[in-house]
This record gives C-alpha cells, structure tokens and sequence, in this order.
C-alpha cells in the first residue's frame, strides 16, 4: 500500500508512534509518506521506503498566523493524487483530522476518494481537544473520519464522554521495541553517575504542566530522607523545567539531580536505571512508561488515565492517587531498598512491555486500513 502518515515531529508521544508504526510498515513492504512541519525526531536514517515531506508555509504580511491547516490539506490533496495514497493516516486530530477531511471534500469533487484514520492520542481530546476553542471542529472532524483508533480504553471511553462521536472507535494500543528497549550493560555511564554505588530514579518527559515534574522532584526528596543513597536523572525538556531546577535548589538537593535535557538513546538511561517515575496528571497511555519496563525498570506513577492499563499496580510497579508524592516515595523506597522485590518487578515489568510487542500492533494497524478500505469499495 502506499500510506500517507501525518504527524508532529516532536520528541515523544505521538510523534514518536507515527514515525515508529511508519517504519515499522516499510519494513513490511509498504512504501511510506511522512507530512509534518518538521523532520520527525525519530525519522533518523534515509531509507527509500519513507519519503519525508516538510509543509511548506508561506507567509504572507496579512498573516499573523499562517494558516497550518491549509497549506497541509492543500499538501495532503497533492500526495493523495500524485503519490497516489490508498490511505491517509493522521495521528493527532488537532489540526490534522480537519485538514484530512478538507482534503477529502477537494478530492470528492474530483470524483477521487481515499480512506482517512484519524489516531486519538491523548490530550487532542482531554486537554486542548475539548476546549471550547476547538470543542465543534474536533468533534465534527473524528465524525468525519473513516476509521478512528485510540491509543487506550481510558481514551475510547473519554471521547465518547466528552464529544458527541458517532463512530466505532477502535482501540490499538501503542507499542514498543523490544530489541531497542532491553536492558544493555552500561556500566561505565552507571559508574560515573553513581560512583558509590547510589541506586538511579529516572523521569522521561516533555516537561509540559501536566507532567507534574515538580512532583518528580518532590518524591525524589522524600526518597532522600529515608535514607535510601540515590541520583536522579530528568531525561527531556519543556516549559517546567525552570520550575523544576528552583524546586531541587530550594529543597537543597541539587547535587542528587541531573537534567540531562533531551536525549535520543534514552533506552542507554533506562538501562542504568532502578525506577522510573511518572506522576502525570493527564496521561492517555504513558509511553514512557512503557519504554522503561521494556528496560526491565519497575514504576511509580500516577492511578489516572491510560496509565492503570500499562503498569500494573503491586506487579510491574506501584500507582498512588494524583499528587500524592508520600504514597509515592514510599512505595518508591520499597522497591530501591528490598533487592528481591526490585528483581521481581523488574522480570514483571519486561514481560507486561512483551504483550505490546511492536510487530502485533503494525498487523492490528495493517488489519484495520484493510478493514476500512474494504468497506469504502
Ligand atoms: O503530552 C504528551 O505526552 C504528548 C502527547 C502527544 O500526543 O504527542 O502524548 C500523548 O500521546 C502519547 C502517545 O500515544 C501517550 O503515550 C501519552 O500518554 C499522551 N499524553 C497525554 O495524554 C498527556
């Protein structure tokens, strides 16, 4: 097939999952189009097989804020007719969804037709989807939608909650893999973070407020006071992060902490990590998540969202209610001070990851363009 995929090109969540699942069908033979404003973080090697197209946005002095939205339906019209896409594959409804169905009208006066999925991610629908500012497009572009999928049953169940969808919606979790999130040895970087011996507590965000980052550092000072000898790393970067760095000097532990802003390998981290946390509090699916499992790392997070269908609470880690940083931390000194459970939730944590082994979600994607495709002939 040839597939259009279109998405942001930001570091983690959606963006990492279109580009991942775009590779993940070139390398089942399907020949890849890849439209975002900019080249995807993850899109990091040429292959003939994925072919990247920047939006062009031209500006003009009328323009305080040129019109995104057009210049890629107008992008999304010129692939479908050219490339000649059998479907077109938008990961995040804002604005992405309302350009697909733009293109589709252009297209359907033009007696041409191709199937458009729209992926729900997370906060196009809990956050910035149902603000009142674009509540009626959201809604009315997911309607418009040939196939529509959701990234949990927490955001299924959300989206029927909180807009008036009409659709089927389909839930392909998102997944992982498992030959690149594996723990390696990285002994060297472990011992020149820990040099005596101190356990790593790691936290993978885009520091944005609802990931709760002070939190982060919060749970981490308790971890301190009861005694446990630790290091914590802060993987990403984001508006919080200056919060953050004022919380770790006024709680006077900025020497235990690393920001190491945004890294590209992060499996080399989560490899030398003890725990990973994520008090979010928003959080669709929680890939990050998911990545340190993968890497045999046990969780502490947040008991909202998607979160409880990913880690699972007294097995691959703990969940404690939103902002509750004592239930964190203490749950957080159980597994770094009790070396058994450690390794008991580790295992855990790999084999939970194991059940969104990449290859089973492509097909489950794979199995749904067809399914969609063949009820448009
Ligand atoms: O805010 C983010 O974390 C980014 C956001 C996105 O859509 O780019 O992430 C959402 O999608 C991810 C991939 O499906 C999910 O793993 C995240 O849980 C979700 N984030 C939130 O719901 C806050």
């Amino acid at each position: 097939m040839n597939i259009g995929i279109v998405c942001y090109p930001t570091f983690g969540g959606s963006g990492v999952v279109a580009t991942e699942l775009a590779k993940g069908l070139a390398n089942r033979g399907h020949n890849l189009h890849i439209l975002s404003y900019a080249r995807p973080a993850r899109l990091d090697s040429f292959r003939t097989d994925i072919t990247y197209h920047e939006v062009d946005l031209s500006t003009y002095p009328l323009f305080e804020y040129p019109p995104y939205d057009l210049a890629l339906a107008n992008m999304m019209v010129n692939l479908i007719q050219f490339e000649k896409l059998d479907i077109l594959h938008v990961h995040y409804a804002i604005p992405h969804a309302t350009s697909a169905y733009l293109a589709k009208q252009i297209l359907n006066s033009r007696a041409s037709k191709v199937p458009v999925i729209t992926t729900l991610h997370g906060t196009d629908i809990t956050l910035i989807g149902s603000d009142p500012t674009y509540k009626q497009v959201v809604d009315f572009s997911i309607n418009q939608s040939d196939g529509v999928t959701a990234v949990s049953e927490y955001l299924k169940e959300e989206t029927y909650r909180q807009f008036d969808i009409t659709k089927e919606i389909e839930v392909i979790p998102n997944f992982i893999d498992l030959d690149r999130f594996k723990k390696s040895k990285k002994e060297h970087f472990k011992k020149a973070i820990c040099p005596e011996g101190e356990k790593i507590v790691t936290h993978v965000s885009n520091f944005r407020e609802v990931k709760r980052v002070p939190d982060v550092i919060e749970v981490f000072h308790h971890i301190l006071e009861n005694g446990v000898k630790a290091k914590l790393l802060m993987v990403g970067d984001g508006p919080d992060r200056p919060k953050a760095e004022q919380k770790c000097r006024e709680l006077k532990m900025c020497n235990h902490v690393r920001f190491l802003g945004k890294q590209e390998q992060v499996e080399e981290v989560l490899s030398v990590s003890d725990l990973f946390l994520i008090p979010s509090g928003s959080e669709t699916f929680g890939l990050a998540a998911l990545e340190a499992m993968s890497c045999s790392v046990p969780v502490i997070s947040s008991n909202i969202g998607g979160l409880p269908e990913v880690n699972i609470h007294g097995e691959t880690g703990f969940l404690c209610e939103l902002a509750d940083v004592e239930c964190m931390a203490r749950h957080a000194t159980q597994i770094l001070t009790d070396e058994v459970l450690h390794s008991t939730m580790a295992a855990a944590s790999r084999k939970r990851a194991e059940l969104f082994e990449m290859d089973a979600i492509v097909t489950h994607y794979e199995n749904y363009y067809e399914k969609i495709r063949s009820r448009m002939k």
